[in-house]
């Protein structure tokens, strides 16, 4: 029988997402619906010296008003839940609505609760609120210095914390290194922006004393524990329910003050209350990614080998430390400075820092596409300083393959992996010799060709949960499955993590399907109820397949050696006498005698004749930990042009040769990498998000925040390399970030190979023309 495993077939899931038969959490109606509405500072940073909710209260269908006053007693603040360790963290609390003062511009002040949408949104203009101007501060480097507006009394200097890790000697490295290359990196704060916002819909139950919340979520569970945090309510008292969930990108992992108010509204009033975003509050109250400031150095010898790294970070928090803030620049970025490279040598120091702007969480990729882009940016640097190809160097120094598992000087051990062999693969799609011949010659003829070679890897598939519990995680890392089969012989696994559009309802299925010999529709994935579903720690860091998909697999082999049970007492034979052969246990030697899964199915259900000691009912859970992180990796190769005259960039090629392990569904792997890779571009090209000097966000829009369009983007060509991981049961590593942590670099950096003849050396990103415009005016020694 033919497997389903590595089969491109289409996703179960978006007949009913693409024509309007999903539900959505703001698609939830319940009898009685209130709905609310959140008052949202404009200013970045005021004392709060009244908030007059008087008018709003009077108004015609307002049911409620409430202030941070109002609540402050009732309510916990909103928790951070990456309490990373041995780096002075320190943590403010974050109340769910402002009491004495706000720290960015779309800090909640009040929640309003009317009969109708429009009811509450008329009331929050006649919430009166008196501020005290304060000066803003939104640049993180400019946060820590002496007179900074200061945001938290107990966090002098805005420092949040000061992280650093620090592998073989880089002082000496750097005292005794031939060659060294230092450049101001800039990340530049980024907007999630999926295409359905934040909603939330909570109903109480007062007989029972049940709290039901519906909320866009990537992780149902660990809504569930925050909410019960911040409601003060007993975990076994909410149910979290994330229906179909529009994207989210990492913006929905976070803990949020609206959905917890939502909930106290619902459990205030006694009437279900509904809450949804529109796209410029999205903008504003949803976490933000990025933003960092960073001050690298790298060195090596004259012949291209690197001998150290050293960076300096500083990293935006925004307003307040969001539930994996301190994590992401540091756990994610600092440790992962090594890259796919022997690098003998690295430091790093982060300094989180409070800034008054939207808080900064995981944003795709979250922290390995900052820590991707230095890499490769300053080896293409030193590269050019040396005067050698930067694909040599980058062969010089990548960690050959039968060096697995390796160690880097991070502390952090690679699984698996053939840096080389990925490198290879695309260079021979590329034809880069070719290439560089087509670049000199279009280079005498006045046209800036360039050509952008990424080689990276990740850490993904988050992660064995004794290192989330040393590295401040407040939470475990594993994933969980309940397999259940029905008497029909059809088949429901639930599971504890939440795809959101990856599509693992169509791979899981694969697995099952597969494991039962049964046909893919007697197959249904079900997620996002904490009320069906064991306990799962969410869809983030490309952890879904390796780790929850892997519980999906142990799980069904529980079911499987059950069922091989029962087929033996059925058959009379023992179970080492039976094999399995198409969907069917027989006796080896005698085919014909056999038990289909479909029978086992009915058997096991009825008990009517099972052998001793077997339960009746067929289903199993499995809770899976892994051992290790896995870590995919591969080449992205990009070619352009660039119109000296505007600034355009053209992209000629991209390439994405990407090693995910073995592809359970190459469609949706290869699905994967366009999105990652679209979203970096966007990233390299044209995505910012912009605050002025008093900390308004300038691209609080659609209008002015510069999403990629599909018109923009080139065609992407995709290949892959296949190295297991030795980690999980399906040897498979995580996709569902490698576009965002490639493509940025190599554009960036087949641009400024464009323009190295002109003498640019770095640009900033996002390449706009305007910048690149500049670029190339001040490298001719022309102004702006
Ligand atoms: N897959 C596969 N074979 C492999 C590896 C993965 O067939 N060897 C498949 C998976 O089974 C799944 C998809 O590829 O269908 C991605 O799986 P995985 O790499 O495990 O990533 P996750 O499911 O954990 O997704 C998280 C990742 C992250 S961190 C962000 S952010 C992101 C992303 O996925 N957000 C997304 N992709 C997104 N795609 C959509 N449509 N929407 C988002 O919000």
């Amino acid at each position: 029988m033919a497997t389903l495993f590595g089969s491109g077939i289409k996703r179960r899931e978006d007949p009913r997402l693409i024509t309007g038969k999903a539900t959505y959490t703001d698609d939830v109606k319940l009898p009685g619906l209130l709905y609310a509405g959140v008052l949202r500072s404009t200013y970045a940073h005021a004392r709060l010296k009244t908030v007059d909710v008087a008018k709003a209260k009077q108004a015609a269908g307002v049911v409620a008003v409430y202030t941070g006053a109002d609540i402050a007693e009732k309510v916990n603040p909103v928790p951070c839940a990456w309490n990373v360790p041995n780096c002075d963290l320190k943590v403010p609390p974050h109340p769910l609505l402002a009491v004495d003062r706000v720290r960015y511009v779309g800090d909640g002040i009040a929640m309003v609760v009317a009969e109708s949408r429009a009811a509450a949104r008329d009331a929050l203009d006649l919430i009166d609120v008196d501020y005290e101007p304060l000066d803003a501060v939104v640049d993180p480097e400019r946060a820590t210095q002496p007179g900074a507006p200061q945001l938290h009394p107990e966090v002098p200097g805005n420092v949040a914390f000061t992280w650093k890790v620090a592998g073989g000697d880089v002082e000496k490295a750097f005292s005794e290194a031939t060659v060294k290359v230092e450049q101001r990196i800039l990340h530049q704060r980024l907007q999630p922006t999926a295409m359905e916002p934040r909603a939330a819909c909570a109903s109480y139950n007062p007989g029972t004393g049940q709290l039901t919340a519906w909320i866009t979520s990537q992780n149902p569970h660990i809504h569930r524990f925050l909410l019960s945090v911040m409601l003060k309510l007993p975990e076994h008292r909410i149910r979290v329910i994330a229906p179909e969930v529009g994207g989210g990108f990492g913006s929905k992992i976070p803990g949020y003050a609206d959905e917890a108010l939502v909930g106290f509204a619902t459990m205030d009033l006694k009437r279900p209350v509904k809450w949804t975003e529109d796209r410029s509050e999205n903008y504003k109250a949803t976490i933000h990614g990025r933003d960092h400031v960073e001050y690298v150095e790298l060195c090596g010898t004259k012949d291209g080998k690197i001998t150290g790294l050293r960076t300096r970070v500083y990293a935006g928090l925004g307003g307040y430390a969001s539930t994996a803030g301190p994590g992401i620049p540091t756990i994610l970025h600092g440790l992962m400075c090594s890259g796919p490279y022997m690098i003998p040598n690295i430091s790093v120091t982060v300094y989180g820092v409070y800034t008054t702007t939207t808080p900064v969480d995981a944003y795709r990729g979250a922290g390995r596409p900052e820590a991707t882009f230095l890499l490769e940016r300053m080896i293409n640097l030193y590269a050019q300083k040396i005067g050698m190809d930067p694909v040599e160097v980058r062969k010089k120094n990548l960690i050959p393959k039968d060096k697995f598992p390796y160690t880097v000087a991070t502390g952090i051990t690679y699984d698996s992996g053939d840096y080389a062999g990925a490198l290879d693969k695309a260079l021979k799609l590329v034809d880069y010799k070719k290439f560089r011949a087509d670049q000199a010659k279009a280079r005498e003829e006045g046209r800036l060709l360039g050509i952008g070679v990424t080689t990276y890897c990740e850490i993904c598939g988050l992660g064995p949960s004794q290192v989330a519990g040393a590295v401040g995680f407040g939470g475990g890392l594993y994933d969980s499955a309940l397999v259940r089969v029905y008497p029909t012989g059809v088949v429901r696994a639930y599971i504890g993590a939440k795809p959101h559009g990856q599509g693992e309802e169509t791979t899981f299925a694969q697995i099952v399907a597969d494991e039962f010999g049964v046909p893919i529709e007697n197959v249904e994935i079900v997620a996002g109820d904490t009320e069906a579903t064991p306990q799962g720690w969410g869809t983030y860091g490309s952890r879904t397949t390796a780790v929850c998909g892997s519980a999906v697999k142990i799980a069904a082999q529980r079911v499987k050696e059950k069922t091989k049970k029962i087929a033996a007492h059925l058959l009379e034979a023992s179970e080492a006498d039976l094999e399995w052969k198409d969907g069917k246990f027989v006796v080896k030697g005698s085919p014909d005698k056999g038990k289909s899964f479909g029978e086992l199915a009915l058997m096991a259900n009825v008990a009517w004749n099972l052998p001793p000691g077997v339960e009746p009912g067929l289903e199993a859970t499995a809770f899976f930990d892994p051992s290790n992180f896995v870590y995919p990796f591969g080449t992205h190769v990009c070619t352009v042009e660039v119109d000296a005259e505007t600034g355009e960039v053209k992209i000629l090629r991209y390439i994405a040769v990407d090693d995910c392990g073995p592809q359970i569904n190459p469609m949706i792997v290869e699905g994967q990498v366009h999105g990652g890779v679209v979203q970096g571009l966007g990233e390299a090209l044209q995505e910012m998000a912009v605050y002025d000097e008093d900390g308004q966000l300038v691209t609080g829009t659609l209008m002015d925040y510069a999403v990629p369009k599909a018109s923009q983007m080139p065609k992407i060509e995709t290949a892959h390399t296949v190295t297991p991981s030795p980690v999980n049961p399906l040897g498979v590593k995580g996709v569902g970030e490698t576009g965002t942590i490639a493509s940025v670099p190599t554009l960036v950096n087949a641009v400024c190979d464009a323009l190295a003849p002109l003498g640019v050396t770095h640009i900033d990103k996002p390449l706009t023309p305007a910048r690149v415009w500049t670029a190339i005016r001040q490298a001719k020694g022309g102004g702006r």
